[in-house]
């Protein structure tokens, strides 16, 4: 039985495109817990797909704040890890590849991938509720003297809003549309962390292999994608990521 990461190798070496899809696991080893980890203590009575709605933010504005409030502590003090800096070296053999990730986090610029499309937002960043200067009307917070929580956007005094798509809304045009594109282009998916239950990302991985492309996974568990992977990673991206990248450097490729 061939080594996965050899066989993996021998599907990049032939690969002209690959596509990256990432979920939260990639970001775990960074100590971001995966969105559905019940975050500690405090957090772990809620659903978190229950919180990221803008019903969740209407009902009780103040404590889907703090949530992210919490989170976004917990993202400003994460590094990239290994499988992020694996990453960003892939480039080195693939220069047109692109990330589309699932993930709110910006661990992926930070660790040097130059083309990374978001498709569920930026939780650092924030916006008025109602858009009222366009869509997305951003705030600087720390323009702000923040009295209140949510604090109130200065043009209107509606409440301030993570920049992020919660569950029940629509994913930022431009960002889908080029997701789409690029996963129909590609002839090797690379698919880290992601349970690929959340729609509509989870079908890119299908748009992909409809159009040829073959599937590789890196995930410690099985997922929604497994069944349709070529080649399945199994254990964490931090991990399999490196050895793949160094197994496609000793490769001479
Ligand atoms: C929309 C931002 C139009 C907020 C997020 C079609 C069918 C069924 C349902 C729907 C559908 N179309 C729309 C829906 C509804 C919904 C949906 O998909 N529901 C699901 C759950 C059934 N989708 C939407 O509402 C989307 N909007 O489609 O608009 C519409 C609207 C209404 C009705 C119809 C159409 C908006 C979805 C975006 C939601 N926002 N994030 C925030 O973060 O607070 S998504 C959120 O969940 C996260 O961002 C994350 O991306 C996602 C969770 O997915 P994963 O990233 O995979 O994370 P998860 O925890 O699930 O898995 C982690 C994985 O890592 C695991 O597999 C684990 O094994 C692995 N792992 C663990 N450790 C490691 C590891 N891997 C590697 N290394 C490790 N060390």
């Amino acid at each position: 039985m061939t080594d996965p990461i050899q066989q993996a190798v021998t599907i990049l070496k032939q690969a002209r495109q690959i596509t990256v899809l990432t979920g939260a696991g990639v970001s775990k080893e960074s100590g971001v817990p995966t969105f559905r980890d019940a975050l500690d203590g405090l957090w772990t009575r809620y659903d978190p797909q229950e919180l990221a709605t803008v019903q969740a933010f209407q009902r009780t504005p103040k404590l889907v704040w703090d949530w992210y409030a919490y989170r976004r502590q917990l993202m400003r003090t994460a590094e990239p890890n290994p499988g992020h800096h694996a990453l960003a070296a892939l480039e080195r053999y693939f220069p047109e590849m692109v990330i589309i990730t699932q993930n709110v986090d910006e661990l992926h610029e930070q660790a040097g991938s130059s083309d990374v499309i978001h498709l569920h937002g930026n939780i650092v960043q924030s916006k008025c509720l109602d858009n009222c200067r366009g869509n997305p009307t951003t705030i600087d917070l720390t323009a702000l003297e923040i009295i209140e929580t949510p604090p109130r956007c200065p043009h209107c005094g509606a409440y301030i809003r993570p920049d992020v798509v919660w569950f029940g809304e629509l994913l930022p045009e431009a960002a889908l549309l080029r997701a789409y594109q690029i996963s129909e282009q590609a002839d090797v998916m690379l698919i880290v962390g992601t349970s690929g239950m959340v729609m509509p990302a989870a079908i890119l991985p299908r748009i992909a292999q409809n159009n040829g492309a073959q599937i590789i996974e890196i995930n410690p568990d099985t997922s929604a994608i497994t069944p349709f992977a070529r080649v399945k990673l199994e254990g964490p991206s931090g991990i399999m990521l490196s050895r793949l990248v160094e197994a496609l450097h000793n490769d001479g490729s």
